[in-house]
This record gives C-alpha cells, structure tokens and sequence, in this order.
C-alpha cells in the first residue's frame, strides 16, 4: 500500500506540507485544485505548480481527490458532452503531469452529508455525527446554511458555496432521475472517459456514497456490494475502479467489508479507511481509527487488503479534532498522523506475520 494524506492546497489547507512529511511512512498526498468548479477544465500551469509544491516537500501526488462531476454529466442533461470533454482534457493534463489516480463521485447534489461537525465525545474530542431523524427535519433547499452554520467558516469539500447556491435548481435537475438512469448516466461518462484513461493509465476510483442511502429522495447508486459491483460490470475495464471507503461503506451495518474488498480485488485503486460508531438505527459517530473506538473490525479490514495484495494508496480518513488543534473539520493533522501509525502498525504485523 501506499500512505498518503489528504491536503488541499496552500490556500485552504491549515496544515504544511513540511508537517505532512513528518508523518512517518507517507509517500505523499492526494489533493486537488480546490478553487476549480465542477466543468471547469484545469489549468497546465496549476497542476504543475502544485506538483512542484508537493514534490518540493520531499512528497509525490498519490492522487487527485477529487475531479468533481458536473451535474449535468451526473443528470444526464443535453449538455453533458460538453462537460465531459472538459473532463478528458483535465485528465489528459492530468495524465501528462504523470498522475494516476483519479477519485470522483457520482452523488447527486450533495458530496458526504452530516447533521453535526463538531460533535463532542466524552473524551473532549469532537467529531463528524449523523443523525437521520435530524435530516429529516431540515428543509434540503435550506442544507447549505445549516452546514455554513456548522462548519465554523471553514469550505467543507463538496460543499463549495457556488455549487450549493442553487439549491432548489440543483434539486429540480434530478426530479425525475431515477436510480436506473443514474446509473446510465454513470455508463455514459465511464465509457466517454476510458480512451483517455488508458492512454494516461490513469486509475479512475468511484467513491461511495456518503451516507451510503438516500438523502433527501436523491437517487444513490454506489453503497453495497451488488451496486459497486454493477458499476464494474458495466464498464468492464480494469481502470475503472472504486475507492473502498471504509467509513462511506461502514455506514451500514449490513455491508460487510472486508468482505467486499475480497469481491472487488484489484478493482480497487484508492482506499480511505477509517472508524466510526454506530449508536442506534441511522445514527452514527465518527471515531478514532482503532478498532477498539469504532463498530468496524480495523485488523479484519487491513487483513483483507493485505491478503488480496493491495497496492494502491491508502489514507486515513477524517480525523476526530483533538490535542485543541484548529484546523478544517475532519482534517486536523494530529488525529489523522495518529491513523497513520496505527494503519501502519497493523501492515507491519500483517507482513511480519506472513
Ligand atoms: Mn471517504
């Protein structure tokens, strides 16, 4: 496996490079251009400077997390053709700058969905939470604000003010889009994109939907194994992949995980793993990474990515805020550079064992 970290740039990520590097056994980052629009094509000149911001820290770019869909490729509207070209020629400037990973997600006007940001832990620490009875009391048309409310200033990922400022446009797009045609949607822009990719050898990793139900009657697509395995039916090339989410995927009891990473072996190019605890019927908390704070069986989930010779990248995902650091909600560096050991520790073992 290769460990990487999350970051998001210079200008929205509190966190240095210099600091990152000093977490033991990373090779590099997956990061994006935070500042680009869904659509939009990426600029030559800011990919390179951020590969040469990255590598400059002694780090490679594991990955792009994310290059973001645009609506209309997602609902299948006329004008779709014209995104998707943006998309190949980002990927094509992509593939030049020798990346070869790419994560993206297929959720309908919402990325990751949580009803609290900041919420406190017996402990002091403070953590991502979702409670679906709370979701079913807010307006969606009204979601941005509350997340403004809940994010303390900071821009969630997913939750661009731009993207969100049109809420009830957004919501209008996919009246009539159901689970069927997002899918179609979904087969639609693979195959568009595969040419490039295999040019390039870029791993394209779909990631889960977050929670992995529908929110707000949105259609979901990408949450159990029948559905993950669906999409790679579909498009039945190598470099169509998934990111294997732990915490996405963790969100129902029912998905057995390392389950799931046995079935899909070698179609998964990115994994984030992390904990989180379920404490009653669509009601979770994010934890610490170890198994013994979470509902997920951390050993059985690395086991089952050591065993089926995993060697794609693999972070830590969100972070609980701990030690008081003040950084982006979920992506404090402490909490996470402590996942890091931790998912590290448990490879060493796994190789030592062998
Ligand atoms: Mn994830």
């Amino acid at each position: 496996m290769r460990l990487s970290m999350r970051w998001f740039g210079p200008a929205h990520d509190t966190i240095p490079l210099a600091h990152i590097r000093q977490v033991p056994g990373l090779v590099g980052v997956v990061t994006t251009l935070y500042d680009t629009l869904p659509g939009e094509v990426w600029e030559k000149a800011a990919i390179k400077a951020l590969k040469d911001e990255v590598t400059a820290h002694g780090l490679l770019i594991t990955g792009i997390e994310s290059v973001n869909v645009h609506d209309a490729i997602k609902a299948g509207l006329p004008e779709r053709d014209k995104y998707i070209e943006n998309y190949i020629k980002t990927l094509t400037r992509l593939g030049e700058a020798g990346i070869d990973m790419v994560c993206y997600n297929f959720m309908p006007v919402f990325d990751f969905t949580r009803t609290e940001l900041s919420h406190l832990r017996e402990d002091g620490a403070t953590v991502f939470a979702y409670d679906q009875a709370v979701i079913d009391t807010l307006n969606p048309n009204k979601m941005n604000e509350y997340m403004a409310r809940i994010s303390e200033g900071f821009v969630m990922p997913g939750w661009e003010k731009e993207r969100v400022a049109e809420l009830t446009r957004l919501f209008e797009l996919y009246k009539d889009v159901t689970d069927e045609a997002l899918l179609d949607n979904l087969v639609y822009f693979l195959r568009a994109i595969m040419p490039v990719c295999n040019k390039y050898g870029i791993r394209m990793a779909i990631h889960p939907d977050d929670p992995a139900w529908p929110v707000f009657g949105l259609p979901r697509i990408v949450g159990t194994l029948d559905s993950l395995q669906k999409i790679l039916d579909a498009v039945d090339d190598p470099l169509s992949g998934i990111t294997l989410c732990t915490g996405s995927l963790g969100t129902r009891p029912d998905n057995d995980i390392p389950g799931i990473i046995r079935a899909l072996s070698g179609r998964i190019h990115f994994a984030h793993v992390r904990n989180l605890r379920h404490t009653a019927p669509g009601v979770f908390e994010e934890s610490a990474h170890p198994s013994l704070d979470g509902s997920l069986d951390m050993y059985a989930i690395m086991k089952a990515f050591y065993d089926t010779g995993f060697d794609g990248v693999l972070r830590p995902d969100h972070g609980r805020a701990i030690f008081g650091e003040r950084a982006m909600p979920g992506y404090g560096l402490y909490d996470r550079a402590i996942g890091c050991g931790y998912l590290l520790g448990l490879w060493e073992a796994l190789q030592k064992q062998d």
